[in-house]
């Protein structure tokens, strides 16, 4: 372990990354201690200028993609490839202010402190580092979630997520060049040898078994889909009951059988997560029956063949549901997952510093979709995890310890500085 190692200056590097991290929570700021910071927001403009100029202070080269994703990038070696490390800075709506912002600050943070190693010892890693803000890694106002990195991976075309709408009709490509936030100037996924991501857990195994760090070692499958549900508008009071085609009726029972699809095949060595969790109606009038409703939902589960019987419970099931409401239910795929492993020699890598920290650990699957999911597809990835208090997420509420945190930059650091030395 190279580098200053001395208990003063760790003092000192935890006091500056947790005063940043104070400074980040501050945009988008609520009430109740969470933020409220979505994609393209005003907000989210905000907390990207000024992670712009913390990287540009402490000398990195920022630029935009094609698709917002934000890069600051460390040229110590001409020409060479890039090891990327970072996560994503937008939230969902009252979220968390750790979900995704605290793996962008912390890889901030461990990168500035390779350049002063690296400057200070007078040695020159094989690749480059560069530093990364995904757009829009959450998906709450712009669907699909994950879109800056699908797109750097080429698993979403570049016009399809700038083209992609909100509820309130506004375009990402329009939003993104309005705020000044597209350009070429970028590295692409060619450029990349390796990828690093630290984020909270957004579960509770961590704190239960009482590990500092989570070594992922794979993601469980996500399917979510969009439902449709078609009724006909008609007047509350006066339509006599058997006349109605009601539209949330209808969502409301597929609600209820999303929770019904879980509790039947949900078994303790293949759980299976599932929640409706966004709905719109039109024209949500109080004396006027639904003409439209429409669902989002999320399946999840370590196990493909249970998100499969999951999948054809559901499309059993929507008949009777349509003729209960007098109602047409489509279902049309929003964004699917499968289980994938990350490399063996990445965790292995990673368990080595956090041996050489004193850290605890353990290897664990990661539920929730990062960043890191797409980029594993495409270049060995490591993907870290810092305990989340009672394992509360995309909550106001969500909290990680200051120690926890601090520990998971100086084990970022460590990880980053094995990868850019290839
Ligand atoms: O879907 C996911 O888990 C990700 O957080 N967007
Ligand atoms: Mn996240
Ligand atoms: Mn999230
Ligand atoms: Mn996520």
């Amino acid at each position: 372990m190279t580098g200053n190692t001395t208990a003063a200056a760790a003092t000192e590097r935890h006091a500056a990354f947790l005063d940043d991290f104070a400074t980040l929570s501050t945009f988008g700021a609520t009430e109740r201690g969470g933020v409220h910071r979505e994609a393209a927001t005003d907000a989210d403009a905000a907390q990207r200028a000024w992670l712009g100029e913390q990287l540009a202070a402490r000398g990195f080269r920022v630029c935009f993609d094609r698709v917002g994703n934000q890069f600051g990038l460390l040229d110590v070696v001409p020409g060479a490839p890039y090891v990327l490390v970072g996560s994503h800075l937008d939230s969902q709506p009252f979220g968390g202010r750790y979900d995704g912002a605290y793996g962008v600050l912390a890889a901030t943070h461990a990168a500035h402190r390779l350049a002063v190693r690296w400057r200070e010892a007078g040695a020159t890693p094989r690749y480059n580092v560069g530093v990364v803000n995904w757009f829009n890694e959450e998906g709450s106002r712009f669907v699909p979630s994950m879109m800056g990195s699908s797109v750097f991976t080429g698993l979403l075309d570049a016009d399809t997520a700038l083209d992609t709408r909100d509820l309130r009709d506004v375009r990402v490509g329009d939003r993104l060049a309005e705020l000044g936030q597209l350009g070429e100037t970028a590295p692409v996924i060619d450029d990349v040898v390796a990828y690093a991501e630290i984020h909270i857990e957004q579960g509770r195994s961590l704190e239960e078994s009482g590990h500092t760090i989570g070594l992922v070692h794979a993601t469980w499958s996500a399917h979510k889909y969009f439902l449709t549900v078609e009724g006909e508008q008609s007047h509350t009071g006066s339509t006599i009951m058997a006349d109605r085609r009601d539209a949330l009726l209808g969502a409301a029972h597929l609600t209820v059988l999303a929770r019904e699809i879980s509790d039947a095949l949900s078994t303790p060595e293949a759980p299976l997560h599932t929640s409706v969790s966004q709905l719109t109606v039109e024209p949500n009038s109080p004396v006027t029956v639904a003409r439209e409703a429409r669902l989002h939902l999320d399946l999840r589960s370590p196990d493909e063949a249970v998100l499969e019987r999951a999948n054809a419970m559901l499309h059993e099931r929507i008949p009777a549901i349509e003729r209960a409401a007098r109602v047409r239910i489509s279902v049309s795929g929003a964004h699917h997952w499968g289980v994938r492993p990350f490399p063996a020699a990445g965790v292995k890598l990673a368990a080595g510093c956090a041996e050489e920290l004193g850290l605890s650990h353990r290897e664990i699957m990661t539920i929730a979709g990062h960043d890191s999911v797409n980029m594993n597809c495409r270049v060995p990835t490591v993907m870290l995890f810092v305990p989340s208090v009672e394992g509360i997420s995309h909550n106001e509420g969500e909290l990680t310890h200051d120690a926890d945190a601090c520990a998971g930059v100086d084990l970022l650091t460590e990880v980053l500085d094995r990868l850019a030395a290839g």
